[in-house]
């Protein structure tokens, strides 16, 4: 059964989940929602989602939105097949979570706010608020500087293997390279440097990328 994932393949929570569904093997297909014109609001599609919001997953008669929960459900249901997404032990797995609920409430926050008043409000032709950028660059760094010290100690943020927990930022840092033009909070750090290398070159993200351009 082919899995729908609606949402734009080029925003970042649609692409957190496509990135996982790539590492699974899993079928999909991708059903566009224009955002722009606001097509996430429509009643037909609060019916899917009642947030108004993408990405969300039908999946036979099963539906699912929260880009984290999806994620979650895709890496336990197929665990057989591709990585071990979820770590093996109860303290692996509390691991992937906690580095799970920091990339949700310390990375993505700075993360969104940064490509709001950078990158989408100038793209819609309101400015951006530089002050508001500014700050939550410098927040930003803070985060990464913890990040960085925790990749000295390990090769990934949950332990020594690929997790959710990576996989989770591809899509925010990409934005954040690609789109808000700041690579060089990456680049600066050797550890979140050589991290970000290792993640962004896996196979299932080269060929998300591919998808999107
Ligand atoms: N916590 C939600 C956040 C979803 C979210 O913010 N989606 C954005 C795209 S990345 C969206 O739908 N934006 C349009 C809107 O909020 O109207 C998730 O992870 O699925």
């Amino acid at each position: 059964m082919v899995v729908k994932v609606y949402g734009p393949r080029t925003a970042a929570c649609p692409q957190r989940v496509l990135a996982c569904l790539l590492e699974k093997g899993v079928d999909f297909e991708i059903v566009h929602v224009d955002l722009d014109h606001g097509e996430q609001k429509q009643p037909h599609f609060l019916l899917k989602q009642p947030f108004g919001q993408v990405p969300v997953v039908e999946d036979g008669d099963f539906r699912l939105f929260e880009s984290r929960a999806i994620v979650k459900y895709y890496a336990a249901k197929h665990a057989e097949s591709g990585p071990n997404l979820l770590g093996t032990t109860l303290e692996e797995r509390a691991l992937v979570d906690q580095w799970l609920e920091v990339e949700a409430h310390n990375f993505n926050d700075l993360c969104f706010t940064l490509m709001l008043q950078l990158v989408i409000l100038p793209k819609m032709g309101q400015p951006g608020d530089l002050a508001l950028a500014h700050s939550s660059e410098q927040k930003l760094e803070k985060v990464l500087d913890v990040y960085d010290k925790r990749l000295s100690e390990s090769a990934y943020l949950a332990g020594d293997t690929f997790t959710l927990a990576d996989l989770s930022h591809l899509p925010g840092i990409d934005h954040l390279i690609e789109d808000a033009k700041l690579g060089h909070l990456i680049t600066q750090r050797t550890n979140v440097n050589a991290w970000w290398q290792k993640i962004a070159s896996r196979p299932a993200w080269k060929k998300l990328k591919n998808l999107i351009h």
